[in-house]
């Protein structure tokens, strides 16, 4: 393991590399302990750079065996070898020369998962950010980019499979018992973007043929037996390859495509040039073991994989300070095509909740980072919500400023201007900027502030003159290392309504540019006149979040029903709902501290009841409209102080007052939300399935009793009705016999399922109150319980720490010592992981000064631990400074 050097790495050191890398030749020979790795490089010195410089390529943990230039053994004197770095020196001034390297390595025992590795029996890498250089000594960085050719040599019964990047060039015998496979990749690629993959598998084969008429294969490699659980990918990758060309012309440039399952993965999934590597969660689905949440993350993760091959493949990134330029854009472009294959304003919600629950809390805590950041000391601590959701938030917002097709001209010539480069930020907003001529300087700054900015609003309208006059101002908070901020470039979609509830057209607006319903926000302060307004308007301010801000704007609760009732925008419907529900739930949080009753208003309930009962709405959209603002929602609202308990204790009891006030309601949606003939995943009925179960457990709320949540779960006919009646049971009902029977009946029925299993020890973790804890200790002594699977370690330890704030923040701080524990033990064996889970901690200043205490206590105690890795010495710092 690299333990920590405390080297920082700055955007501003950047410098192109010395010598041009012109080809790759690999040759592995694979074997579960001692794989042996020849890499052929054939390089040239860069024309106007130093003519004495040595060559210094990257490695880790690696060992030299072999050195050759030019097919020559070479001279010691001229080379130094260590784990980190290969240095070769008396290099020829401008002629070409090749390096032959050998290396040895040991997949069996590479437990980081980067590298080459063992998964489930076959072998399979992970390159992406870093890891290419655990194979072998190379300028393993994202700027250097080269054809490549590989050679897998194996043995024939344990690997009938040999796959790698690109088109498959041949195979055949390879002396007794062993064979061979050479692909090539004539696309250019950098390091991270290499891939292998050998062993036994089963496959599920397609075709596609492109717009110009050009026939691709397509592959999913599965566990043996698991192949029909791929056919909803399959489908989801066609329809991916399809809208790619319909909507931003984008066409795959290979003769196949391959997609490969692995049950050991740090990540979701990795765009590797032609072959994907998939955590197996993000492939594999059927009714009766996935949820409808299952099927969209599978439709989402293959649609952003495959359109990385133009957004990250075709162009790259000239350094890893440029990660959202593949990450954001790509994020972007998923988020468009599943807005596309779904509905658009129930995606958008919850892509809103998902970037308000993970993005803006590390934006405003000792994470923080600018979408570019410029400065790093473990590049894998990046791919964050801040890179990859506020990334996307970003290039919405700069479609939103140049319009549908002003978005796509500019999009155009980024691909005309820049196929085969790897480039930078400020290269793609220039291409934005050329195609509309619009300056995004000030825009820029996006990418390089961090923080949530604070948009506060106030309204007055002035009858005698028919203006409404909309004050604003922006504060963008200080963030680790900006103590200061420049005035930002932010969109507000805003529309006006009327007391009908139609729209209402200014005549002219003074003070702000004002087109296309969206109005800029460029001053610190601002005052923007609406003239034409015959009637007092209730305004609608960041419709579709049209940027990722904070709005205080105060709204009464009456004109904020009138919204909920009247938005033409159903995002805003839901974001007027939300606004309603959550003076509600700080002031429940509030008096449940203080040993207040809690009371919900009224036009509040009403509103949800009526939005709930109102057939007009999709039922997707009324079940997230029911679906309250979290509990860590709530918290990040109340900002400091925070006792989970109290914000727990207060919304469950606004929960039981909604569902005792609308018990018909839920019970009219319970009997009438069903889904005709057999299951099918698609939107419209997974839709139908969210208000259903929203419905029974506003029931289990108004009924305080497991009855029905059981019926449920006896009858349930899929993964969706089932984990939901079981959540119910689990979380409202923890020590009753319904739950101890249902929880016994689950685990025995999918034993042997993984990913469902991961399922069982999430729900359980999730369980609200002091006692989890123990709970959790006991599960991690089950036989089903695996520490070195990243799936199950996220699914017990991950949603433990990140999901339930009641029993990691217990008062005593037993949670917080327990993490501690846990992220020594994993970093280990797994950095990255140990790193990933340790950012639960990213707010704990905000709680209050017991907690807080405790929370502190635990970080140093990791912060004191000897031989920690970077990547966990880099996450505990900076939460502790
Ligand atoms: N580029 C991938 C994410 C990814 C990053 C690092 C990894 O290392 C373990 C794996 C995957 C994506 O955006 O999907
Ligand atoms: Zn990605």
């Amino acid at each position: 393991m690299r333990t920590d050097t405390g080297q920082v790495i700055h955007l501003a050191d950047y410098r192109p590399t010395d010598f041009v890398l012109e080809r790759v030749d690999l040759t592995f020979e694979l074997d579960p302990t001692e794989t042996k790795v020849e890499a052929r490089l054939i390089f040239h010195r860069r024309p106007g750079t130093d003519p004495t410089a040595p060559i210094v390529l990257d490695g880790d943990e690696l060992t030299l065996s072999g050195l050759l230039f030019d097919q020559v053994e070479m001279d010691p004197a001229r080379y130094d070898a260590t784990p980190e770095s290969l240095t070769v020196r008396d290099l020829p001034e401008s002629a070409p020369f090749e390096l032959t390297i050998t290396t040895v390595i040991n997949p069996e025992a590479n437990t980081q998962l980067m590298g080459l590795y063992r998964t489930g029996g076959i072998y399979c890498t992970q390159c992406e950010a870093e890891g290419f250089r655990r194979i072998t000594y190379f300028p393993d960085r994202p700027d250097v980019l080269a054809p490549f050719t590989v050679n897998i040599i194996a043995d024939k019964d344990a690997n009938p499979l040999l796959l790698s990047n690109g088109n498959f060039l041949g195979g055949a015998g390879y002396g007794p018992g062993k064979h061979f496979a050479a692909w090539f990749d004539p696309h250019p690629k950098p390091s991270y973007l290499f891939a292998l993959v050998a062993g036994d598998l089963g496959v599920v084969e397609d075709t596609f043929t492109t717009m110009s008429g050009r026939e691709v294969v397509l592959k999913i490699y599965v566990e043996h037996g698991k192949e029909p659980r791929a056919a909803y990918a399959m489908d989801a990758l066609k329809r991916s390859m399809k809208w790619d060309e319909e909507r931003f012309g984008r066409e795959y440039d290979l003769d196949i495509f391959m997609i490969v399952a692995v049950s050991d993965f740090n990540m979701g999934a990795m765009e590797n040039k032609g072959l994907n590597v998939f955590n197996d969660k993000y492939v594999l689905a059927d009714p009766e073991l996935a949820t409808d949440a299952d099927y969209a993350n599978i439709e989402a993760i293959i649609a952003h994989e495959y359109f990385h091959n133009w957004t990250g493949n075709r162009i790259t990134c000239r350094d890893w300070f440029q990660l959202c330029l593949k990450e954001g854009l790509t994020v972007y472009r998923d988020h468009e095509f599943s807005s596309d294959q779904r509905s658009r304003p129930v995606k958008r919600i919850a892509e809103v909740r998902h970037l308000k629950s993970e993005q803006f809390p590390e934006d405003g805590g000792p994470l923080a980072h600018p979408v570019r950041p410029t400065k790093y000391r473990e590049i894998n601590n990046f791919y964050t919500t801040t890179v990859y959701e506020k990334g996307s938030e970003v290039t919405r917002m700069i479609a939103t400023l140049l319009g549908k097709d002003g978005f796509k001209k500019g999009l155009d010539l980024y691909f005309d201007r820049h196929d085969g480069q790897a480039v930078t930020i400020e290269d793609f907003v220039k291409c934005f900027e050329d195609a509309s001529g619009r300056d995004l300087a000030q825009f820029s700054l996006w990418y390089h502030q961090a923080g949530t900015p604070l948009v506060t609003a106030s309204g007055s309208y002035d009858a005698a003159a028919g203006s409404f006059t909309l004050s604003l101002e922006q504060m963008i908070p200080a963030t680790p290392g900006q103590p200061t901020k420049e005035p930002m470039h932010i969109p507000l979609s805003l529309a006006l309504f009327g007391e009908n509830g139609g729209k209402l057209e200014p005549s002219s607006v003074e003070g702000a540019e004002y087109s296309g319903e969206v109005l800029h926000l460029t001053g610190r302060t601002q005052t923007a006149v609406f003239h034409g307004i015959g009637s007092r308007p209730v305004v609608s301010i960041n419709r579709s979040f049209s940027a990722p801000i904070n709005l205080h704007f105060d709204q009464s609760p009456a004109d904020l029903a009138h919204l909920a009732r009247h938005e033409t925008d159903h995002f805003a419907r839901w974001q007027a709902l939300t606004d309603l529900a959550l003076p509600n739930l700080l002031k429940a949080a509030r008096d449940a501290r203080e040993g207040k009753p809690v009371i919900c208003e009224a036009t509040f309930v009403e509103t949800l009841l009526a939005a709930a009962a109102d057939q007009s709405l999709e039922p997707a959209f009324r079940a997230q409209a029911l679906a309250l603002p979290s509990e860590s929602d709530i918290a990040r609202e109340l900002g400091s102080n925070n006792d989970p308990d109290a914000i727990h204790a207060g919304r469950q009891a606004i929960l039981k007052q909604i569902a005792e006030a609308g018990k018909d309601v839920f019970a009219g949606l319970y009997a009438a939300m069903t889904t005709p003939g057999d299951f099918s995943p698609d939107a419209k009925n997974a839709g139908l399935r969210a208000l259903r179960n929203t419905a029974l457990t506003y029931l289990s709320h108004a009924e305080q009793t497991p009855a029905r949540a059981k019926a449920a779960f006896d009858a349930a006919n899929n993964m969706t009705d089932l984990s939901h009646a079981l959540t119910i049971l689990a979380h409202r009902f923890p020590d009753s016999a319904e739950t101890s029977e249902a929880l016994e009946s689950f685990r025995d029925r999918f034993a042997g399922n993984a990913l469902v299993i991961d399922k069982w020890f999430a729900i359980q973790a999730g369980i609200p109150g002091a006692k989890t804890l123990e709970r959790v200790r006991a599960l991690m002594q089950n036989p089903l319980f695996k520490r070195t699977n990243p799936n199950r370690m996220r699914s017990l330890v991950g949603t433990f720490a990140f999901a339930n704030p009641t029993g990691f923040g217990r008062a005593d701080g037993e949670g917080y010592r327990f993490l501690a524990d846990q992220i020594l033990d994993i970093d280990g064996r797994n950095p990255q992981l140990a790193a990933r889970i340790l950012t639960s901690m990213r707010s704990w200043r905000s709680l209050e000064p017991a907690r807080a205490d405790h929370a502190r206590s635990a970080l140093i105690e990791i912060e004191q631990a000897p031989g920690l890795s970077t990547d966990v010495r880099d996450i505990v710092e900076r939460t502790l400074k």
